[in-house]
């Protein structure tokens, strides 16, 4: 681990202020060195509140430690700062042949990806991760990821902070009725074999106090509007453990206990018509049943149709 990790975690540790001196001490470095390392974690947009005779205080902000990933959730993980799309560090990771289970981690994106090639907006202050998986099965024996990985979110923000989320079909996770993540899972098809080769899921979380673009202001929020109770760190973590811990069907009724949309009245659009129905049931692949005014039942596939309202 880099020193300025080892400063941070023993900061984040300690309520009160820590001095130079005892830091330099129990690390076996020189107060110089400390200095540089609280330098180079203040740039990477922790805040540490320095006062003479007393030393160094956290006061906000928070840093990714890999390595600490990698030893809780025993799978490769890679973190920068910033990148295009995590989903795009994914595929790399194909030509690349870096280990999977792999998950990529990025501070910030420059072209952060919704599903339908829209927009996912991550600036500093959100969580934005992909995991690749070789499952090599047939398409009809892929797990229902997107499903899973929501459960996994929804669930651990709820153990970690108390605060319930819930969840819009397919992809999508509500706070107080705004938007706070995404979810995009995509798959690479092998055209010899017709197995999925590779799935890519990707989420992305408002963690802290994001600032939204007018476009999205009114629909978009962050998990946090002031000081974090726990670090990104601590939910990228849970998210994961309970991703690859909780048996499929536990994630499945979490989704469906959590759903916004079950027993709602949504409408959507499907080849340039406009349908209205109450929604029924959502199936363990992910389909939702929507039952139409006209008395008909219709399938929804996520891949193909996005809700326009629920309510
Ligand atoms: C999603 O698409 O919500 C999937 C987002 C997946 C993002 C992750 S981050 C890690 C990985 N790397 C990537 O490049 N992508 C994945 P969709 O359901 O299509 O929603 C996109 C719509 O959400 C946009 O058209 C906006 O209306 C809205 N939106 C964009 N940025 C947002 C944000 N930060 N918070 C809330 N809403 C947002």
């Amino acid at each position: 681990m880099k020193t300025s990790e080892t400063i941070y975690q023993l900061l984040i540790q300690e309520k009160d202020y820590l001095s130079g001196e005892t830091i330099a001490e129990q690390l076996h470095i020189s107060r110089t060195a400390v200095w540089k390392a609280i330098k180079s974690l203040q740039a990477s947009g922790v805040q540490i509140d320095s006062a003479k005779h007393k030393g160094y205080r956290l006061t906000s902000g928070d840093i990714i430690i890999p390595e600490q990933l990698e030893n809780n959730l025993g799978i490769s993980v890679t973190y920068q700062k910033s990148c295009q799309s995590t989903q795009t560090e994914a595929k790399l990771g194909i030509q690349n042949k870096d280990n999977v289970p792999h998950l990529y981690i990025s501070d910030h994106q420059e072209k952060g990806k919704g599903r339908y090639d829209r927009n996912f907006y991550s600036p500093q202050g959100g969580i934005y991760m992909s995991l690749r998986l070789t499952p090599n099965v047939p398409f009809q024996e892929i797990k229902p990821y997107t499903l899973l990985i929501a459960s996994a979110t929804v669930k651990a923000i709820s153990q970690l902070t108390g605060i319930e989320t819930d969840i819009k079909w397919v992809n999508d996770i509500y706070f107080n009725d705004k938007k706070i993540g995404g979810i995009l899972t995509e798959a690479l098809t092998s055209i010899e074999t017709g197995l999925v080769t590779d799935m890519i899921i990707g989420i992305g979380l408002n963690f802290s106090n994001v600032v939204f673009p007018k476009a999205i202001e009114n629909k978009a929020t962050s998990l946090y509007n002031q000081n974090p109770t726990i670090t990104r760190q601590d939910l990228i973590s849970r998210i994961w453990t309970l991703f690859f811990e909780t048996p499929e069907k536990d994630l499945l009724k979490v989704y469906k206990d959590k759903s916004l949309v079950l027993d709602k009245q949504v409408t959507f659009e499907e080849n340039h018509q406009f349908f209205k129905g109450i929604a029924k049931e959502i199936t363990d692949q992910g389909h939702l049943i929507v039952k139409l005014d006209n008395g008909e039942t219709k399938k929804l596939r996520s891949g193909e149709i996005s809700l326009s309202s629920w309510s």
